[in-house]
């Protein structure tokens, strides 16, 4: 299928709204997305269930049904909306949601998707959001189907799921583009591990920054006992991190994120700043996209971290624009106290044989706990 007819058949339903978070299975529909030349507003927001919101004002003011497309771990962040909101039992607000299957049962995939995957059905089931779920094999008529039957219960004021497996979109053009950073994000963090002092606890984020800290910590220091890589929950690493500096107040607690991260659930800047753990540092990997989703923009090029953080009550938030600067990280975390915050640019490159943590979740954190003692 390719993503550019589908959305055509979605203009030719009415929607003329399409609002979301990127996801890997979707990758080539997001490309779509980003190059289709009708009459589709495009909206990249924060985290999925600001999308519902997105589209239950824009259904208010227009009487028109969005689309939102996400990932399956998207769902969490729908559900109050959809439940106390849209639903209904509320104001029924119709909307399609056009949701990748990570993790679907008997598709080898990551840890943090084999769950989320198996109840993926169940809880558009419990939500009373009838789906269908598609594949590369669905044809068009079938799709025309499919969507005729989304239609009428748009038409209900109900909402309408789409389930997409992987490999069904065909390969679109892909969206290209630069941010001008000039330093690569792998070796950022490469920098960062070196100058850090060897005993700091570091906490990563959702997605590739995990994957490259993961391989580097094992190709400098032989072992990644002091990381915890937070695999799923994407916006949550700063608050596990937070977690951690405060049960363990005698260790350096380092929190490695990213703007589409941070973006998604930003209400712990200023919850971190007000608990002012000062053994507490987060850094911001910077390259104002979902890079490892795809690299589509996030829909806030325009933020200063750094400004927001200090804004936020942070003790001291800064960019870091060299190589000479990341490498000054290890000396202030010694020396400063914290709460301290970098926001460090970077490219939108990445290495296309990175690995994958090769022990398992429960292993990881076994070894974890047992370093934090
Ligand atoms: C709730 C949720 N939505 C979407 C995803 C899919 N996802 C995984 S990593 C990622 C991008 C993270 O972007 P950012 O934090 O900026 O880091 P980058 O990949 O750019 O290094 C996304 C959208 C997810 N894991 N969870």
């Amino acid at each position: 299928m390719k993503a550019s007819e589908l959305l055509r058949k979605l203009e030719r339903m009415g929607i003329d709204t399409i609002a979301g978070v990127p996801d890997s299975t979707l990758k080539q529909f997001c490309d779509g997305v980003q190059t289709y030349q009708g009459g589709l507003k495009h909206y990249v927001t924060a985290n999925e269930g600001a999308a519902v919101g997105l589209a239950i004002g824009s259904y208010l003011a227009s009487g028109r049904p969005a689309c939102i497309y996400m990932q399956n771990s998207g769902i969490g962040n729908i559900v109050n909306p959809l439940a106390s909101l849209a639903n209904r039992d509320v104001y029924g607000i119709p909307m399609l949601f056009i949701v990748g299957w990570r993790g679907e049962p008997g598709v080898k995939d990551e840890p943090q998707h084999v769950f989320q995957g198996k109840v993926t059905c169940e809880l558009f089931e419990t939500l009373t959001v009838p789906y269908s779920v598609i594949d590369q094999n669905t044809t068009d008529g079938e799709m025309d189907e499919i969507l005729r039957e989304a239609g009428k219960t748009l038409g209900q004021g109900d909402q309408y799921a789409v389930i997409v497996r992987k490999g069904t979109f065909e390969k679109a053009e892909p969206f290209v583009w630069e941010n001008g950073n000039p330093m690569r994000r792998e070796e950022v963090l490469g920098q960062i591990l070196r100058s850090l002092p060897r005993d700091a606890v570091i906490v990563s984020t959702t997605g590739k920054i995990s994957r490259e800290l993961y391989e580097q910590s094992d190709a400098i220091y032989g072992d990644h006992e002091n990381l915890f890589m937070t695999v799923g929950g994407m916006g949550h690493a700063s608050m596990i991190a937070l977690g951690i500096a405060e049960k363990k107040t005698d260790k350096k607690v380092v929190c490695i994120d990213g703007d589409g991260a941070v973006l998604m659930h930003m209400g712990a800047l200023p919850f971190i700043a007000a608990q002012a753990p000062d053994n507490f540092y987060h850094i911001v990997i910077n390259n104002q996209a979902h890079e490892s989703v795809g690299a589509m923009p996030t829909g806030c090029r325009q933020a200063d971290f750094a400004r927001i953080a200090a804004a936020a009550g942070y003790r001291r938030a800064e960019r870091l624009e060299t190589m000479e600067e990341v490498d000054q990280v290890g000396t202030w975390t010694r020396e400063e106290a914290g709460p301290v915050f970098w926001e460090i640019p970077v490219s939108l490159e990445s290495r296309v044989d990175l690995g994958r943590p090769k022990e398992s979740a429960g292993e990881n954190k076994e070894r974890f706990m047992k370093y934090l003692g």
